[in-house]
């Protein structure tokens, strides 16, 4: 039935998905301006043994939810680019475990990535979308947005704060995944920050729980819940294949469909409790 087809979806994340971030001297990363700048410890043993993360999407969909204390009660909370807590815990929270961010946010001048307080809380990865089947090298030579020098410039004004960079390859494969189980042929564009982040806190959590990634009843053409601004693509997808994205994991949720509908919550079995 539609449970056991969800649970051969995350087992097939499981078995086919590279989550990690980059190591020191890796490739590209082994020349001298890098030394110093990517972190020994991986995410996993940086942020110690978890057990409940949450995953809050920036969706308008967030505003009145009042899902705030329960964000905050998970031991971890990922959030995305520019989501702000303050003035939004009621429906937000106010925990900021790790933040994932895009190298168009890390480049953009309105942003302020270098030097924004916002960006201070938590520990940072950051993705780029890299080319296609792409190497290291040759990611490293054309990224779509200049991620390294940013995130070097960010380590070096906030050299406390632990940052890392995601991995590229998880892109792809997470497309190849989204593609051979949508129905139709997807943009080839790499999956969302929602999608990434959702799998990243899979690989470190028993217990992953993904606010308004798939819409509620609260469901709105507001983007984003910290800024007036509406465009339904950003809950349905323009440049990403989210409709496809969200549809993977509307198929993975071992929660109730009832707790989508009225919270916008999703509730997923981390990678390390499947037995395949
Ligand atoms: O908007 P964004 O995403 O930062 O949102 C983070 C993740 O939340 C989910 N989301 C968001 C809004 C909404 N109405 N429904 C949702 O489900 C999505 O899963 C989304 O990934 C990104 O994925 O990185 C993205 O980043 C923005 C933008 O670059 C950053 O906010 C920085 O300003 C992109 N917007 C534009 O390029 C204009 C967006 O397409 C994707």
């Amino acid at each position: 039935g539609a449970r056991q087809m969800g649970l051969e979806l995350l087992c097939q994340l499981k078995a086919r998905l590279t989550v990690r971030t980059l190591h020191p001297g890796e490739g590209p990363f082994a020349a001298p301006e890098w030394r110093g700048i990517l972190p020994e410890r991986d995410l996993a043993e940086e942020l110690g043994p978890l057990q409940t993360c949450a995953v809050v999407s920036s969706a308008g969909s967030l505003q009145k939810s009042g899902l705030g204390k329960e964000i905050d009660a998970h031991d971890a909370v990922l959030r995305f680019n520019a989501a702000p807590t303050i003035g939004y815990e009621h429906d937000v929270g106010s925990k900021t475990t790790v933040r994932l961010v895009n190298s168009q946010l890390m480049a953009s001048k309105e942003q302020h990535f270098l030097d924004n307080p916002l960006y201070d809380s938590g520990v940072l990865v950051a993705w780029d979308p890299a080319p296609y089947a792409a190497d290291l090298q040759e990611w490293y030579r054309s990224p779509d947005y200049p991620i390294f020098t940013q995130f070097r410039a960010r380590r070096a004004q906030h050299p406390h704060q632990a940052a890392h960079i995601l991995h590229p390859q998880l892109e792809w494969e997470l497309w190849e995944l989204i593609q051979e189980n949508a129905a139709e042929a997807i943009q080839r564009n790499p999956p969302s920050s929602g999608l990434l982040g959702t799998v990243l806190m899979l690989s470190l959590c028993p217990l992953v729980h993904v606010y308004e990634y798939l819409p509620s009843r609260r469901q709105t053409d507001l983007c984003h819940y910290y800024e007036h601004f509406q465009d339904a693509a950003c809950t349905l997808g323009a440049y990403h294949p989210l409709l496809f994205e969200k549809n993977l994991v509307r198929r993975m949720n071992r929660g109730l469909d009832a707790d989508v509908f009225q919270h916008g919550r999703v509730t997923l079995p981390g990678l390390s409790t499947l037995n395949c």
